[in-house]
């Protein structure tokens, strides 16, 4: 009860426009899902070898009778390797459904183009806006993060995963807000001294609604 009590200041943390454990969307979900597993799955095995310990202490010799060896293979080999095989199991299930497979239908496709530091978005129109990312919500969206400069990295936590922006390469990262809203999103990879203000905000609108946020952009050539 106590512990319970201890933790809830914590997990308040969790949330905000910038939290991945408040995931707004299936690819962020699919993220905090194998988080939340890893997380269990982490204070099982620690309570488990806690117990252990205890009961070490607790009733000494108690594992007398157990050679060495036994601990050994099944303690250090068995047991690590079945909970490692899942995992990674777990995480490249987790990991095919952030991928960007070609033919979805309803797809959307902007340019994200981070440079020292500021973020730059082009749509599917020829419109651009300054850190601020338009999207339709409910629709997978796939952003091409095209790199430049330096490497930066596009994250928006409540949203999906992160990926690189590779000078002279295009990576593309695929989005889905479930619902109209304000998220946050990051430089995730240090840049230089104007990283930390590397920011942009993502306004996910119905679909019917973005048009109208975009008619006043600027229009650009490629
Ligand atoms: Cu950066």
């Amino acid at each position: 009860m106590w512990g319970v009590a201890a933790c809830l200041p914590l997990l308040s943390a969790c949330s905000g426009p910038l939290s991945a454990l408040e995931p707004a969307g299936p690819a962020a979900a699919s993220t905090a899902f194998l988080w939340w597993v890893m997380l269990a799955g982490a204070t099982a095995i620690f309570l488990f070898v806690l117990a252990l310990v205890a009961l070490a202490f607790w009733k000494p010799g108690i594992g007398r009778n157990v050679p060495p060896k036994r601990w050994l293979v099944w303690g250090g080999l068995a047991f690590p390797g079945v909970v490692l095989s899942a995992l990674l199991v777990f995480a490249l299930l987790t990991g095919e459904r952030l991928l960007a497979h070609p033919g979805t239908p309803g797809l959307y496709t902007v340019e994200a183009h981070p440079t020292r530091w500021a973020w730059r978005f082009r749509y599917e129109d020829g419109r651009t806006s300054a850190d601020v990312l338009h999207l339709p919500a409910g629709r997978p969206v796939d952003i091409r993060v095209v790199g430049s400069d330096v490497i930066h990295s596009f994250w928006v936590p409540r949203l999906g995963g992160k990926i690189d922006a590779i000078p002279g390469h295009v990576n593309t990262i695929r989005l889905q807000a479930d619902r109209p809203g304000a998220y946050g999103g990051v430089c995730a990879e240090f840049c230089g001294v104007g990283h930390p203000a590397m920011k942009f905000a993502v306004a996910a609108h119905e679909v019917g609604d973005l048009e109208d946020a975009l008619a006043d952009l600027p229009q650009e050539g490629r």
